[in-house]
């Protein structure tokens, strides 16, 4: 968690134990909501020049400026891999972005989400409209609470499961462990992929190379592609995917022009780009 005194001098300073000895700041202008939740403290600033940002506990979790990339591809990579998603899950992801996306798939007939922290939604809904625009979708069930016990009730249920979670601090940690891997391999279809926030090739490889060692044990493929994201720490972050039966690099079906038109970072060719990684990371999977 970072420190709770996180603003000086009219800056925003992240910093957190999973990164230690580096921080990022961003100058705000204003802060322009902040309450502390049942589980945490939830932030809106306006910033200079990135636009409305969201902080958790004081850990960024999106500015207005790129959340889009994250966004597209946690949720557009899955979902463009599975030959036909009808049923989706999404765990965490309060503020609504991910749910944006995946509302965007007309195949898909029912999306359950699941989030621990009813204050995310409220607030997103009301500072952050473009992102928490989807909650109103008639596919959409929402289900207030905790992700971990939801995924273990479900069985055989889901095409794409997806978890946007914060970071494994604190309670977040379960995320990242592999009986939760296991909770929700077991409720996915037979044909099913699962996809989940995977932090940074570059800054927590520990922690990204137990989650690939973990998709490796349980899933027929595993693979994880990285996304530049200017706002998270070292500029990008990752996605760890496992596939219980679809091919994860390239896209199985065909995107519209209807939605590509309206999407600023996915597209087939960064599909199957975003799993060719750097040397070093390569060489980290292989080892697995
Ligand atoms: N829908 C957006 C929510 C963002 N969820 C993930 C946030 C992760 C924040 N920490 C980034 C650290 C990257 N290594």
């Amino acid at each position: 968690m970072a420190d709770a005194n996180h603003i000086k001098d009219g800056w925003f300073f992240e910093s957190c134990s999973l990164w230690s000895g580096m921080g990022f700041a961003l100058e705000i202008e204003k802060v322009l909501h902040r309450e502390k939740s049942r589980f945490q403290q939830v932030e809106v600033f306006q910033t200079k020049n990135y636009g409305k940002m969201l902080a958790l506990d004081g850990i960024i979790q999106l500015t207005e400026f790129d959340e889009f990339a994250y966004q597209e591809m946690l949720a557009h990579v899955p979902l463009f891999a599975h030959p036909f998603p009808e049923s989706v899950l999404v765990i965490g992801g309060g503020d609504g972005g991910i749910l944006r996306e995946v509302c965007r798939h007309d195949c898909v007939k029912t999306i359950d989400f699941c989030e621990i922290d009813e204050a995310v939604i409220r607030v997103s809904k009301q500072f952050l409209p473009t992102l928490a625009c989807g909650f109103d979708d008639p596919r959409v069930n929402v289900f207030i609470g905790d992700g971990y016990a939801y995924v273990l009730e479900k069985k055989n249920q889901y095409d794409v499961i997806i978890v946007d979670s914060s970071d494994p601090v604190g309670p977040g940690e379960v995320l990242f462990k592999k009986p939760f891997y296991e909770g929700l391999k077991a409720a996915l279809k037979p044909d099913g992929i699962v996809a989940t926030q995977g932090e940074s090739i570059f800054l927590h490889q520990e922690c990204v190379t137990n989650l690939a060692r973990i998709t490796k044990q349980l899933f027929v493929q595993q693979a994880y592609a990285c996304i530049m994201v200017p706002t998270y720490p070292g500029g990008n972050i990752g996605i760890c995917l496992g596939s219980l039966g679809p091919e994860l690099k390239q896209p199985a079906r065909k995107i519209s022009d209807r939605v590509q038109k309206k999407l600023q970072y996915y597209t087939p060719q960064i599909h199957a780009a975003s799993f060719v990684l750097p040397d070093f990371a390569r060489r980290m999977f292989d080892n697995i």
